[in-house]
């Protein structure tokens, strides 16, 4: 995993070079917004049942995945669904909170499509669902912090597709 930081010291000491104006650039961007990473992390975590709830009524409820043949039909398949949109949320958090996507792709998203593809998970509601958490997170987070959080979601949205 990686993060703001070791992504920019990594890629000068690749070049055996301090860090020129562009990287001071990047980490003064990381560490100017990292009151607000904090804050919107303690929030997401505090209301994170919430919002997956919310976020399932807004995208998936009541629509063919949840009847009979749908994907998410039966206890067992609903429950995997939401334990799945937790993950998405707790991983798009720590990815914000680290500002890089590299343990998105180390822990999530690393052989998932073919999970997916191979159990028959629909891929095109799951991204409504993910792009669902994102418009109900930026709600509660404010437009700032929301805007980092939609780069993670986006990022597995991507890796998903
Ligand atoms: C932390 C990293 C991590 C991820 C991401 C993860 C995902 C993941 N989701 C799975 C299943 C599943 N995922 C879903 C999800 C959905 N079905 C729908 O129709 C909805 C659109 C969608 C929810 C948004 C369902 C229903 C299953 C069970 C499928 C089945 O067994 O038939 C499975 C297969 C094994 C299992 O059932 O537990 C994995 C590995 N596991 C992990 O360890």
């Amino acid at each position: 995993m990686q993060d703001a930081i070791t992504a920019v010291i990594n890629s000068a000491d690749v070049q055996g070079k301090y860090l020129d104006g562009s990287a001071m650039e990047k980490l003064k961007g990381y560490f100017a917004t990292g009151e607000l990473r904090v804050r919107a992390a303690t929030t997401i975590s505090a209301n994170a049942a919430g919002i997956v709830k919310e976020a399932v009524a807004k995208s998936l409820l009541y629509s063919d995945i949840t009847r009979p043949g749908g994907n998410m039909y039966t206890t067992r398949r609903y429950a995997a669904c939401i334990r799945d949109l937790d993950y998405y949320l707790r991983y798009a958090t720590y990815a914000m909170l680290a500002g890089d996507p590299s343990i998105l792709d180390e822990r999530v998203l690393n052989g998932l499509k073919e999970t997916y593809n191979s159990l028959g998970v629909p891929v095109g509601a799951t991204v409504t669902a993910i792009q669902s958490m994102k418009e109900v997170t930026a709600s509660l987070v404010g437009p700032d912090a929301g805007k980092e959080m939609g780069v993670y979601f986006d990022y597995i949205c991507s890796g998903l597709s």
